[in-house]
C-alpha cells in the first residue's frame, strides 16, 4: 500500500516535471513568506518566475545551518505559528540549538516518507516495531513511530537506553522490527547472544541509522542476530529520518526524490558534481511548508547515482556518508560540534578555552571524554574543591551536548597550544 509504485518508478522526465513544478510552487512561497529569502533573491535580481525548471536550481542560493542559528528560533518559517503543530530540534554549531518547525501537513508528508521506509524494507501490518531511538527533540523516535503505525505495524514506543527492558520486552512482544542507532543494534545484539536468548527472539529487519555506519559493521549486526540490516538516512533539518532508505537490494539508499531533491557538490567551491563523483549532499526541499529550504548543505559526504535500481525504482540513491565537510561528531547518536564544548568553556571562569575530546568505543557504545583546562587563578589541590569544579563544568557540558562526558580537569597551561589549526578531536572508533 505504501509503495507509491507510479512514484517510485517514475520515469525521469515526468519526475523533471513534477519536481520543477512544485520547486515553482515553493519559490514563490519563499518568497512572499520568509524575508531572509527574498533578500537573497533580491540581491542577485532574481524572481521566483525566473526558474521554471530543477535544471536551473545552481543558479540559486545554498542555505547553511548558521543561516538557521542565525534566524533562531523560527525567522525562517514561511507560515505564521497558528499553523505550526510541532517543534523539533537539533544540535546547533554554539549554545542555541537548530529548531525545525512543522505543519500538519508537513507531518503527513513525514509519516508517508517513513511509511513508505518501512514498505521498502518488507515492514506491513503483521509487524511488531520497537522503536529504541530517542523519543523528545529528536526526529528518529516520533519519526519512525508515526510511519510504523501508517503501515498498520504495532509500535512499542520504548526510545532509546534501558537495555533490559528492550531485551524483555523485544521477547514478550515478539518484536519483529527494530528501529536504533546501528551501534546499539549491535550492543543489543551482542548483549542477546551473551544471554543466550536467541532462540527467543523473533527480530528479522533493522532499520539502522542516525550515526555513519559501515558495510562490516552491516554483515556484523546481520549475522550476529540473524535480521536483515537496512540504512535508513535523515536530518532534521530536512524532514527528520526518512530522506532516504535503503531497498532490497541493500544497493544504496532511495532519496523521495517526489518531496527531496539531491545535489552533489564541491563542499570548496560549491560547484555542481557529476554523478558518480563524492562531493557535498545538498537538499533542496519542495513540498515542506513550515520551513522550507533551498539548497541546504547537509555537510554529509557521499556519491549519488540515477541508474535504475535492480528493485525497479528509478529514484536517484546516495552512497553511505563516508564523512562530513565540517568537524561534527556523532556521539550515540547525539550530533556534536566542538564549538559548543568551547562556547561553555568561555562562558564558565574558571576554564580556559583550551581542552580535548576524545571520541571512543567500547562494546559497541560510544565514549566520550573531555580534559578541560583550569585557569590559574582556579587551580588548587584540594580535592573537595576540583570535584566541586568537575561537576559544575560536566553539568553545563552536558546541558548543551544532550549528552554525559567524562570530563578530566587538567593543570593551567599542560593543554597543548596550536599554531596552526587546532587538533582538539581524537576520534578512535574503528567503525
Ligand atoms: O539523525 C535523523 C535520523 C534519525 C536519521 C533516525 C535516521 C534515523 P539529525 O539529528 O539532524 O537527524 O542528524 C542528521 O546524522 O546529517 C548525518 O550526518 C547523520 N546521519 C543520519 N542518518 C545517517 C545514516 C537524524 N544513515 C545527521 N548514515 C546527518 C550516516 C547519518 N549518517
Amino acid at each position: 500500500m505504501f509503495w507509491n509504485k507510479e512514484i517510485e518508478c517514475i520515469n525521469r522526465d515526468e519526475l523533471e516535471t513534477l519536481q520543477s513544478q512544485r520547486l515553482q510552487f515553493m519559490l514563490h512561497r519563499m518568497y512572499n513568506n520568509v524575508p531572509f529569502y527574498r533578500k537573497k533573491f533580491d540581491e542577485l535580481g532574481i524572481k521566483p518566475e525566473d526558474i521554471t525548471s530543477v535544471k536551473q536550481l545552481s543558479q540559486l542560493p545554498f542555505t547553511y545551518k548558521t543561516d538557521l542559528r542565525d534566524n533562531y528560533p523560527f525567522g525562517l518559517c514561511a507560515v505564521p505559528q497558528q499553523q505550526i503543530v510541532r517543534l523539533h530540534a537539533s544540535s546547533g554549531t554554539t549554545g542555541k540549538p537548530t529548531v525545525v518547525a512543522y505543519t500538519q501537513h508537513d507531518l503527513d508528508v513525514w509519516s508517508e516518507v517513513i511509511a513508505r521506509s518501512f514498505t521498502m524494507a518488507g515492514v506491513g501490518n503483521a509487524d511488531t516495531v520497537q522503536v529504541a531511538y530517542g523519543y523528545g527533540l529528536f526526529t528518529g523516535g516520533l519519526g519512525a513511530h508515526y510511519g510504523a503505525e501508517k503501515v498498520g505495524a504495532s509500535v512499542i514506543p520504548i526510545s532509546g537506553g534501558n537495555t533490559k527492558k528492550q531485551l524483555q520486552l523485544m521477547q514478550d512482544f515478539a518484536s519483529t522490527v527494530i528501529a536504533c542507532t546501528p551501534s546499539y543494534a549491535a550492543f543489543l545484539g551482542e548483549t542477546i547472544v551473551s544471554e543466550g536468548i536467541l532462540n527467543n527472539i523473533k527480530l528479522r529487519v533493522g532499520v539502522f541509522g542516525a550515526e555513519p555506519w559501515t558495510e562490516e559493521m552491516r554483515q556484523y549486526i546481520q549475522n550476529t542476530i540473524n535480521i536483515k540490516a537496512y540504512n535508513i538516512y535523515g536530518l532534521s533539518e530536512i524532514i527528520g529520518p526518512g530522506v532516504s532508505m535503503e531497498c532490497e537490494c541493500q544497493n544504496g539508499s532511495h532519496i523521495y526524490e517526489d518531496h527531496f531533491i539531491p545535489e552533489i557538490i564541491n563542499p570548496e567551491t560549491g560547484e555542481v558534481l557529476p554523478e558518480g563523483e563524492l562531493g557535498e549532499l545538498v537538499f533542496t526541499t519542495i513540498t515542506k511548508e513550515a520551513l522550507p529550504l533551498l539548497r541546504y548543505r547537509t555537510r554529509d559526504l557521499c556519491t549519488l547515482t540515477y541508474e535504475q535500481c535492480a528493485c525497479g525504482r528509478t529514484l536517484a540513491r546516495m552512497g553511505r556518508i563516508v564523512g562530513r565537510s565540517d568537524d561534527m561528531l556523532i556521539v550515540r547518536g547525539v550530533n556534536m560540534f566542538p564549538s559548543q564544548v568551547e562556547t561553555v568553556l568561555l562562558e564558565l571562569s574558571e576554564t580556559t578555552p583550551h581542552y580535548a575530546i576524545i571520541v571512543d568505543r567500547e562494546n559497541n557504545l560510544d565514549t566520550l571524554e573531555i580534559h578541560v583546562e583550569i585557569s590559574e587563578q582556579y587551580w588548587t589541590d584540594e580535592m573537595k574543591e576540583l570535584d566541586a569544579m568537575k561537576k559544575k563544568i560536566t553539568h553545563a557540558l552536558s546541558n548543551i551536548l544532550g549528552l554525559n562526558p567524562a570530563v578530566k580537569l587538567v593543570e593551567p597551561n599542560s593543554m597543548q597550544r596550536f599554531e596552526g589549526k587546532a587538533q582538539r578531536v581524537t576520534d578512535r572508533r574503528k567503525l
